[in-house]
């Protein structure tokens, strides 16, 4: 390992910088810099990470296989400083170079490999699996092309190609050597074994290769390094020879360009499976390499099978690897001689599910002509899974066809297709919600009939986020006055943040955690002003609504709000010298395929050039859409925040996990009774927390009588005249149908209810301007928030899994 000093650090650098990137320090650019940078902080972590292989191969515990079709990292090279306390060094180092550690760390573009909170959940789990010397290995997909770059171009979302890979990417290890190829296509065929026993072949018509890139996965200080190992697809040469055999050169790249399709972009839906093949490739894609992976290349090769349970447990996040399942049977029993008994008996081990939803179009269901087309080996398997598990289901209810049908995996319409949730749940040793209520609303409404059948099967594992990243990185302000108050152990063990209670009361520190406050604006207004053109007004409420745009999270209830108070200072019933002057940011991706999700965005930039230049306002009230929202710009934001706005109709939102960086970062809450809001309300008091709006059980009466939006815009006079401006065309350039599907759509059908809770919601929003004009207990509210969210930290999170889910312990 390079030294751990000044002089070791620029040796090291120059080092890199001369043979790495070939340039002498006064010729490079920055972002030769920046690679050079990255290889020095790498040098520095290989030592342990080799050392971690060794010592994890040596003790033959029991890894987490973390299988996730999305990881949404950030930035690496913040973590990575923060890992190896290089920080300091770093910084000293450069400067004798005559370089800005800040300048070149804008060098990096994160990887965006995921769209929004599943995929974020996973980069904080193995962040704190590293952290509490757990052996895991978080497998998934190398997009070429992550979720997408969102700009405006006249207020609507333009989607433009993320080339995350493009200068270079100096935080990945390939391994060609060590590529896997996978199967597709074809069809099976029975035979008799050498043993007498009927046997199945699958004969593929088609395979790639799975090429594996490894990625450090950096334990806090503690000289543990995990893998991250993303696969990415290449043409086999058994793939390319035939068609050349063929003599069509021509086809024979192009046949290249398929196979390599497999990986090429993610998809940027993240609610409404599109069944396309291509993603269900990718699906088969990267679970057939990881299984393949763990059983050939880390298990000793005289291992046996029967045992694997004791080395590997596999979590699968969310349903989209759930094709692991029949993809383990099938290499248990066509490949490794096991009977279908046996070979059950260890699949059903091994794997535990997570669900991240409770949209019912957002639980994937697969064509069974798709799948039975593309896994012909796999379809037949998941049919005997499924004729085996409804065995059991009639015996444990005895004359109930209909309870069996109900739990079939195979749905019948509107097409017949495997409903990959059922066959997630009855494979899973575990599953789990990610929030409390959640949980509940999964056993009792999703799985009512599995759960019924398995109770002790369903259990809940509250979100939570990793306060490195999210507090120590994104907030150095705030950890530094955590720290100066009790210490710095509050990184590992976030619980210890109640120590910060006392402080509550305290006039210098409640001083210091406002100037932290300032401080983060000041930081943000800077990066805004820069990044996109925007001024923020000083000495303004900050609130924040930052999350995928969708509409049950409902941004479109925020704008109301906005047009409400806008709409009362034009026409004289308030003075804008009474509103409270308030900033609002959103921040949001909309799918491209998702019309109301863009329409929604273009009606809310359309709002801000309104009513961010109306002369009436007097400057108190601004709205900022800083486009493309991404992990990089929430560590600027969150510290920043004041309000944290989590207002999804109760019963929709899983868990939230911006709501607890923003807890965390000592901003108050707005929020429903949903997902984890529940719980950040009851840990940190409802006197510091703006609960609004109807409960998911009212929710579930008002549906069952009949909800009609119409009844609320006609009963209330302002929602009436905040829908009316909209419709009059006042924001859209005279044109008054600009908005026509959007507006129309929340008075004919409102499906998440927005207009229900707008009186509530408006109301609430009243005390937070009141609290707000009473910056002593506004402070107070806020360090409480930090206090009581200690909870919140995903080692907890993880702490929960390896106790109640996955049976193991961090290594001695
Ligand atoms: C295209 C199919 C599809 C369907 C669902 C893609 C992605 C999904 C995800 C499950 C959506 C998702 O990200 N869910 C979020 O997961 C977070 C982590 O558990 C929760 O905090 C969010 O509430 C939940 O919306």
């Amino acid at each position: 390992m390079p030294s751990h000093s000044v002089d070791g650090f620029v040796r090291e650098f120059l080092h890199e910088l001369n043979t790495n990137q070939g340039v002498m320090l006064s010729r490079s650019s920055a972002n030769d810099q920046y690679l050079a940078l990255a290889s020095t902080v790498k040098n520095y972590l290989m030592a342990r990470w080799l050392e971690t292989g060794r010592k994890t191969r040596d003790a033959k515990t029991k890894t987490v296989g973390y299988l996730s079709a999305e990881y949404l990292l950030g930035r690496q090279l913040d973590n990575a400083l923060l890992a190896t306390d290089l920080n300091e060094i770093a910084t000293k180092g450069l400067a004798l170079c005559g370089l800005d550690l800040a300048t070149l760390r804008e060098q990096e573009v994160e990887p965006g490999l995921g769209n929004g909170g599943l995929g974020r959940l996973a980069a904080c789990f193995i962040d704190s699996l590293a952290t509490m010397d757990v052996p895991c290995i978080g497998y998934g997909i190398r997009y070429e092309y992550g979720i997408f770059r969102q700009t405006f171009v006249e207020g609507r979302q333009v989607e433009q190609p993320d080339t995350w890979l493009a200068l270079g990417a100096p935080w990945e290890f390939p391994h060609p050597e060590a590529s896997v190829q996978v199967n597709f296509g074809g069809h099976t065929e029975k035979y008799v074994g050498a043993d007498g026993r009927e046997r199945t072949r699958w004969v593929p018509a088609w395979n790639v290769l799975g090429v594996p890139y490894n990625y450090m996965v950096p334990g806090y200080l503690n000289g543990r390094v995990n893998t991250l190992r993303l696969w990415s697809a290449q043409a086999t040469k058994a793939f390319d020879l035939q068609i050349f055999n063929s003599g069509d050169y021509a086809q024979a790249v192009r046949a290249q360009t398929f196979a390599e399709n497999i990986s090429k972009v993610l998809y940027p839906e993240d609610s409404t499976p599109q069944g396309k093949e291509l993603r269900l490739q990718q699906q088969y894609f990267f679970v057939a390499c990881s299984l393949r992976d763990f059983i050939d290349q880390e298990l000793e090769e005289d291992f046996d099978l029967h045992n694997l349970a004791d080395r590997i447990t596999y979590q699968l996040n969310d349903t989209h690897p759930v094709i692991a399942v029949p993809e383990l049977m099938r290499l248990l029993i066509d490949e490794h001689d096991f009977s279908w008994d046996e070979a059950w008996e260890v699949t059903s081990k091994c794997f535990d599910y997570t669900c991240h939803t409770l949209l019912p179009e957002a639980l994937e269901v697969w064509p069974t002509e798709l799948l039975g087309r593309l896994l012909p080996r796999h379809m037949e398997i998941i049919y005997q899974i499924n004729e085996q598990f409804l065995a059991e289901v009639r015996e444990a209810f005895p004359g109930d066809e209909i309870r069996a049908r109900r739990m079939s995996m195979i749905a019948e319409f509107p097409e017949r297709g495997v409903r990959m949730a059922y066959l997630s749940t009855v494979a899973s040793s575990k599953v789990n919600g990610v929030a409390e209520l959640h949980s509940q609303l999964l056993r009792d409404k999703v799985l009512p009939d599995f759960s019924e059948m398995w109770p002790e099967k369903f259990t809940n594992v509250t979100n939570g986020v990793t306060p490195r990243r999210f507090v120590k990185l994104s907030n150095p302000k705030l950890s530094n006055l955590i720290t100066d108050a009790i210490g710095p152990g509050w990184v590992t063990d976030l619980e210890r943040l109640k120590e910060l209670e006392p402080y509550a009361d305290v006039p210098e520190f409640k001083v210091a955690f406002r100037e932290v406050k300032a401080a983060n604006k000041a930081r943000l207004t800077a990066l805004l002003k820069q990044r996109d053109g925007i001024d923020l007004p000083d000495g303004h409420l900050l609130d924040v609504m930052v999350k995928r745009l969708h509409e049950y999270k409902r941004q479109s209830l925020k704008l109301l709000h906005i047009v409400s108070l806008y709409e009362q200072v034009l026409s004289g019933k308030i003075a804008a010298a009474d509103v409270t002057p308030r900033t609002v940011v959103f921040g949001a991706k909309a799918a491209p395929g998702y019309k109301m999700a863009k329409d929604t965005i273009h009606l809310i930039n359309m709002v801000a050039a309104k009513v961010n230049s109306a002369p009436e306002i007097e400057g108190r009230l601004k709205i900022a859409f800083p486009a493309n929202y991404n992990v990089t710009l929430a560590e600027k934001l969150i510290p920043a925040a004041d309000l944290s706005e989590q207002i999804s109709l109760a019963g929709m939102e899983a868990s939230g996990t911006g709501n607890m960086k923003f807890a965390l970062n000592g901003a108050l809450t707005i929020g429903t009774d949903d997902g984890a809001n529940v719980e950040i309300r009851r840990l940190v008091g409802d006197k510091h927390f703006f609960l609004f709006g109807m409960n998911e059980p009212q929710v579930a009466e008002l549906g069952a009588k009949g909800y009609n939006p119409g009844d609320y815009y006609e009963s209330n006079q302002q929602l009436k005249a905040t829908l009316d401006l909209i419709l009059s065309g006042h924001f859209s350039d005279g044109d008054p149908h600009l908005f026509d599907a959007v507006v129309y759509n929340l008075l004919n059908q409102d499906r998440f209810m927005a207009l229900a809770d707008f009186d509530s919601y408006v109301e609430a929003q009243g005390k937070v301007e009141e609290r707000y004009a009473d910056e002593e207990a506004w402070t107070r509210s806020a360090i409480l928030n930090v206090a009581r969210s200690g909870y919140f930290s995903s080692d907890r999170s993880m702490r929960d899994y390896l106790q109640r889910i996955w049976h193991t312990s961090p290594m001695i």
